[in-house]
């Protein structure tokens, strides 16, 4: 009887799922019909007001029961299947190129992918044989904030995670919904997710946080034990997920990053670098920087499955112990809507007892896109949250050094950036090293503009009454460019500063002075090239600047106001020669 009982109200139970999502779909394909065609003539088609290519919706309606983990050593066939790229018919290409503009992403050729797509195994072999013992290791949650995101990347980066993480170690999924406004991802989402069966959790968020703030609140919701953040256009490729955890088993103070593949935001290729050659940087604009991997840490390294030490991280993708995250700081939570949390945990981390690492074993694809899809204003019509956000970590973490920040930008040092206290007492509490220690320990070699060198400010020459200093004239400072000259602009403007270093580099951040001059040559302009050991050297005698290669010195000589700067026959008695380094803060 009891038996019978039991089966009885198992049947009622699927009885009754069963009608309500076949209730819902019905509906929501009612709903579909009664809806104009937008795109006529089109191959897409709406799902309620989900934009799903043909394919991609059949799916959706077949799998809304429960969600099925795909078996991928069956060959897939689809557009993107295999991580490739996707691209768009004649009668597509317009609407994949507005998409481009709204949301430097082409959401179209998503749309055409399966949320389930497979990937390419990217991970080295040596990563490929390592044998976890999944009871031993500790369970993630992973968390994905979003703030209007196109549907199919959102839940591509959940699919890609639940498909791809082993159960045992996969607590929950917590979607963090930083008070989106588009329709499709209010009731919609909701009704999807239930086919995960609870793994998939849903938190909303009435007033906007900023990706910041929502990361905090999050990781709150999150029950694992490592907590996991990723961007809301990600996807987890094999094996992702047990690098990670296995070295915060092993290490629970380090926070770390999985390599970050590229998804292509025009065609959703995804390109992903078995061999890890890269760490994380700053500038002292404050912007995190990709650099070459340090020879020390080449060596430190016995094995390729081995962590990079890395100064800083890219901020999107990390795992971390949840207790020790919060017991570190967290975040800052007066930190507004974008940027500067990335380097500022890494400073904290590191001066305060823990690491960065990055786990080469672990890869997944994020869609690096040219701009934001979102309102970057934040709090009080702040239209300038990276550097607002940046000063609060120049303050609280740089000691003096946040010179070298106010030296990009002046314009910051008076401004209000709310209260510091809590976050210098959380310094004080927690006993963190100097930034000192830091630039000394975990980024040696990292230049410093007005340390070790022996002049430094703006670099001008005094023509006919007329001031002309050597200046950027706004090219690219990541890539190498003709050096040149333009009026100056006075205080605090940093395209106009210069370095001379103590070993003869003439010299910005990154960038050295190279003449452009063949042997024998009595002129040539001048290029600036990544800095190293061979760099051009330059001497600062009388007021001439003499390029000891050619022998040439630096001249403003027959140039227009923006023009590129020369080296050129030297003349002490020539005013276009005479050069004076100034004080940028004067
Ligand atoms: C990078 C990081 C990002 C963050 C940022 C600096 C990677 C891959 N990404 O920028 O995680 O560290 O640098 O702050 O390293 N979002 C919200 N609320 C907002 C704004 C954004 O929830 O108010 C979400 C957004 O939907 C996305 C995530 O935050 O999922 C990151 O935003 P992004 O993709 O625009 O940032 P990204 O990749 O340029
Ligand atoms: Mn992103």
């Amino acid at each position: 009887n009891v038996v019978n009982a039991v089966l009885l109200l198992c049947c009622f139970i699927v009885v009754v799922y069963y009608y309500r999502n076949v209730r819902r779909i019905n509906q929501d394909i009612d709903q579909e019909h009664k809806r104009p065609q937008a795109n006529s003539g089109d191959e897409s088609e709406d799902f309620g007001v989900i934009r799903l290519a043909p394919h991609v919706r059949d799916e959706f309606v077949r799998s809304s029961m429960s969600h099925v983990i795909p078996d991928y050593s069956q060959k897939r066939d689809g557009p993107g299947e295999d991580g490739k790229p996707v691209y768009l018919s004649e009668s597509e290409k317009a609407e994949g190129d507005s998409d481009m503009k709204n949301w430097f992403m082409n959401v179209k050729a998503s749309d055409k992918i399966s949320l389930d797509r497979s990937l390419p195994d990217v991970r080295r072999k040596e990563c490929k044989d390592i044998k976890y013992d999944l009871k031993k290791l500790p369970s993630a949650s992973v968390v994905i904030i979003f703030t209007d995101e196109a549907w199919t990347p959102l839940m591509r980066t959940v699919h890609s995670v639940v498909n791809r993480s082993p159960p045992e170690l996969l607590k929950e999924v917590v979607l963090l919904d930083d008070n989106s406004q588009r329709e499709e991802l209010k009731g919609h989402l909701d009704e999807y997710i239930k086919r995960f069966g609870g793994l998939v959790k849903l938190v909303r968020k009435t007033v906007r946080h900023g990706l910041i703030r929502a990361k905090l609140a999050g990781a709150k919701e999150a029950t694992g034990q490592v907590v996991v953040f990723l961007d809301s256009h990600c996807e987890a490729t094999a094996g992702w997920l047990e690098p990670l955890v296995a070295r915060i088993a092993e290490e629970r103070t380090a926070i770390l990053c999985p390599m970050i593949d590229s998804i292509a935001a025009e065609t959703m290729a995804y390109h992903g670098d078995p061999y890890a050659t890269a760490v994380g940087g700053f500038s002292w604009a404050l912007h995190f920087t990709w650099e070459s991997m340090p020879q020390r840490e080449q060596q430190r390294r016995k094995s390729p499955t081995d962590y990079i030490r890395s100064p800083t991280m890219a901020g999107g993708l990390l795992a971390a112990d949840k207790e020790y995250f919060f017991a570190v700081g967290g975040y800052d939570e007066e930190m507004d809507i974008w940027g500067g949390e990335n380097l500022e945990i890494s400073f904290r981390a590191w001066t305060c007892g823990g690491s960065i690492e990055f786990i080469p074993c672990s890869h997944v694809g994020h869609i690096f896109r040219a701009g934001h899809p979102y309102n970057m204003t934040g709090r009080n019509n702040n239209k300038d949250v990276h550097g607002t956000n940046s000063k609060r970590l120049a303050e609280v973490w740089m000691d003096d050094y946040k010179r070298l920040y106010y030296m990009h930008r002046s314009d910051l040092k008076d401004k209000d950036v709310g209260d510091l206290t809590s976050r210098k007492e959380l310094r004080e509490k927690l006993k963190c090293r100097p930034f000192k220690w830091y630039l000394d320990n975990i980024i040696p070699g990292k230049f410093i503009f007005d340390e070790n060198v022996q002049a430094y400010g703006t670099l001008y020459t005094f023509v006919d009454g007329y001031r002309m200093c050597i200046d950027t004239l706004q090219k690219d400072e990541k890539t190498s460019h003709t050096l040149g000259v333009f009026p100056c602009q006075g205080k605090g403007s940093s395209p106009q500063q210069m370095s001379l270093s103590n070993e003869g580099h003439l010299r910005r951040e990154t960038n050295c002075a190279q003449a452009m001059v063949g042997r024998d040559q009595e002129r040539g302009t001048v290029m600036m090239t990544h800095c190293h050991g061979g760099s051009d050297k330059w001497t600062y005698e009388g007021q001439l600047l003499r390029n000891t290669r050619s022998g040439l010195c630096l001249s403003t000589d027959g140039l227009k106001q923006s023009d590129d700067v020369i080296v050129t026959n030297c003349d002490s008695r020539s005013d276009h020669q005479k050069w004076r380094f100034a004080d940028p803060n004067k």
